[in-house]
């Protein structure tokens, strides 16, 4: 795709400098992170609604931190609007200047503590971000206690000894988040400075992106306080492996606070009883006739979790602690042979979407309406999986894939990698970084069934080689359990990263970007890509896009492109063409989009990308039932279930 530019400012160059040198930190923050839950030892306090905010518009983009706004209530400072959160802000005002903003905006809560988290030093309070874009810094009380930098995965901050050192007065929470994107942040972004007197007002400067998607910026996933006993379970990791009889789940309980501390371990199935047990920090859980997690659409009760309560008890400072943590387990084994995915053994493919995190108004703003609307659709539609394209989706989406065997390609923020400069040392260390806190994140997740470390990096570039030759025996040391890939565009005729992935994804834009309105040349065109793929690698290969834009009610006959007849015929030619190939070596297909997203302005979108099957308000194009009755059919003829499952089964859960 080419360069595209979001966004347009004014602001001294100083203050871009100040950014970039603030831009960074390579290694994954410590801790194991996992979910807030409520437990018997452990409370939560959301604090979603209306924070106060304000864009810093000052020359410079710095006035926030000369002036030290963190050090008193941002009111105090200027004028401050009402924020929600999460949200993304770009769309929440009128304003076309805060649409487009670059640079730093500044929110802030106050909150009272319950009295009880604060009177008792055994117990530590945690403030966690489920994700804000791009990079944050957070104060508590005046007092910095986190930065982190990369917009889709959480982070916290141990702030106990700020807020139980004041109790009775409310904790203050500032967080100055910037949405400056480099060469080295993931995505990549450059700013450009428009020095042309004749053309721009001085300091004019526009933020280069090279991804199809909207820059959204803000708090985009819940912010939480939780608490846990000082002596704590910090991190769980399991993986499970078996046989149709015995299923082992092994595992690992990390214990931080104390190393006197006792562990008790109990699996439960979805009745409460208790299947297995230990004692021991590491081990081995046997479990007789598995109840296996199964696939949407592949079994009859899909998405099986079991629950495994690990209890800690402690010792601290003459006190007994006890922490309890409960971490959904599902069973299921993922292989990859040279032409099939198989899950529990089963040839898997996936007849799915690539998604994105994108509404009106909210943006890229976690929000649970189109949450339970969005998994509705893809169970009407049949659809078994989808590709968190272009980054880490929110843990409260992910949570539902493995309720509902929804299956998952967990892709990085890698996208729009395509200048040199972003496969050098500095950009290299942070993807080893993001890609280390993406799998710490999502380890235990039985739907996720592969990792996908980049979308569409110029991988004909020379230092492509040694860059995804390292990425991915990074992500394999990480998790040995699961397959890795790349998505790959099928223009790159020479791939250097392919050598070293699992699966080919490949995306794929014929009689689209070219041949433009020549849909007969797609079954030559078609066939070509994946018999040269297959011939160079002997892999198994995705479709992992495809697709056309339409605008929704704009119709002609013979097909035209943009309009929904020509979306519905370029669908059906790949569909002739995948069901040729998905006997032999093809295992999967994923639509390019489920819903019409935003995008910067340019003269290709025309309000965004329209290349839907539902539209951004979530109604069908006339595409939606082509994809709905094809993905229906293949789901009967690939299930393990009696034939003839009707789209009534989405009313099984
Ligand atoms: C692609 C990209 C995706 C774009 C899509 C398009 O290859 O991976 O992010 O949105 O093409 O519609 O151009």
């Amino acid at each position: 795709m080419a360069a595209r530019a979001s966004g347009g400012g004014m602001a001294g160059p100083g203050c871009l400098l100040l950014l970039l040198l603030a831009l960074g930190r390579a290694a994954a923050p410590p801790g194991g992170m996992l979910y807030p839950r409520d437990t018997p030892s452990r409370e939560r306090k959301e604090l979603g609604g209306l924070w106060s905010f304000r864009a810093d518009f000052s020359p410079g983009r710095d006035a926030g931190f000369v002036q030290r706004w963190y050090r008193q209530p941002l009111r105090e400072t200027g004028p401050v609007i009402d924020m929600p959160v999460p949200a993304s802000f770009n769309d929440i005002t009128q304003d076309p200047s805060l649409e487009n903003y670059i640079g730093w905006v500044w929110y802030e809560k106050e909150v009272l503590l319950p009295l009880r988290w604060l009177q008792d030093d055994h117990t530590r309070v945690v403030l966690r971000f489920g994700s804000a874009h791009y990079y944050s810094i957070v104060w508590v009380n005046g007092v910095q206690v986190v930065e982190h930098e990369g917009g889709h995965l959480p982070f916290e901050a141990d702030i106990s000894s700020i807020v139980q050192g004041s109790p009775g007065i409310p904790c203050r929470i500032t967080v100055a988040l910037n949405n400056t994107l480099t060469p080295h942040t993931l995505p990549p972004g450059s700013i450009q400075y428009m020095s042309d007197k004749a053309r721009y007002p001085k300091n004019y400067f526009v933020q280069n992106i090279r991804f199809d998607f909207f820059n959204y910026a803000g708090i985009h996933r819940p912010v939480v306080l939780y608490t846990t006993p000082s002596v704590y379970i910090d991190d769980i990791t399991v993986t499970t492996t078996s046989s149709e009889s015995v299923a082992l789940v092994q595992y690992e309980v990390s214990v931080v606070g104390s190393s006197f501390y006792s562990l008790s371990l109990s699996l439960r199935d979805q009745e409460g009883k208790v299947v297995a047990t230990s004692d021991e920090p590491a081990g081995e859980l046997k479990v007789l006739n598995p109840n296996l997690w199964w696939p949407y659409l592949m079994h009859e009760s899909p998405g099986y979790l079991y629950s495994l309560e690990v209890k800690l008890q402690a010792q601290a400072a003459g006190a007994l602690l006890e922490d309890v943590y409960t971490l959904p387990v599902g069973i299921r084994t993922v292989h990859v042979t040279s032409t099939r995915f198989l899950i529990n053994g089963k040839p898997f493919y996936f007849h799915g979407v690539n998604k994105h995190e994108d509404a009106d108004i909210r943006g890229k703003g976690l929000d649970w309406p189109l949450i339970a609307k969005d998994f509705n659709l893809l169970r009407w539609l049949g659809a078994n999986s989808f590709r968190t394209s272009h980054y880490p989706y929110a843990e409260e989406i992910m949570d539902l894939c493995d309720a509902y065997g929804i299956v998952v390609i967990d892709e990085s923020p890698a996208v729009g990698i395509k200048l040199p400069e972003s496969f050098g040392n500095k950009s290299l260390q942070h993807h080893l970084a993001v890609m280390e806190e993406l799998i710490r994140r999502d380890k235990n997740r039985p739907s996720v069934v592969m990792w996908s470390v980049a979308n569409e990096p110029a991988s004909q570039l020379p230092p492509a080689a040694f860059y995804f030759k390292t990425v991915i025996a990074h992500t394999k040391a990480l998790d040995p359990s699961r397959p890795v890939t790349y998505v790959t565009d099928a223009n790159y005729a020479l791939d250097l990263g392919a050598p070293y992935v699992d699966v080919i994804c490949v995306n794929s834009y014929f009689s689209w970007y070219h041949d433009s309105g020549h849909l007969e040349v797609i079954p030559l065109q078609l066939t070509a890509q994946f018999e040269n793929w297959y011939k160079a690698y002997q892999k198994p290969i995705i479709q992992s896009e495809y697709g056309a834009d339409s605008v929704p009610g704009l119709h002609s006959d013979p097909p035209q492109m943009f309009t929904e007849e020509y979306q519905k015929a370029l669908l059906g030619e790949y569909h002739s063409v995948f069901d040729k190939k998905r006997k032999d070596y093809v295992i999967g297909e994923l639509i390019w989009n489920f819903a019409d997203f935003m995008t910067s302005q340019g003269t290709t979108r025309v309000l965004g990308n329209k290349k839907g099957i539902f539209t951004r308000q979530r109604q069908p194009k006339a595409a939606a039932f082509v994809l709905r009755e094809r993905y229906w059919k293949i789901a009967n003829e690939s299930s393990c279930l009696p034939p003839v499952i009707t789209s009534h089964a989405l009313f099984l859960k």
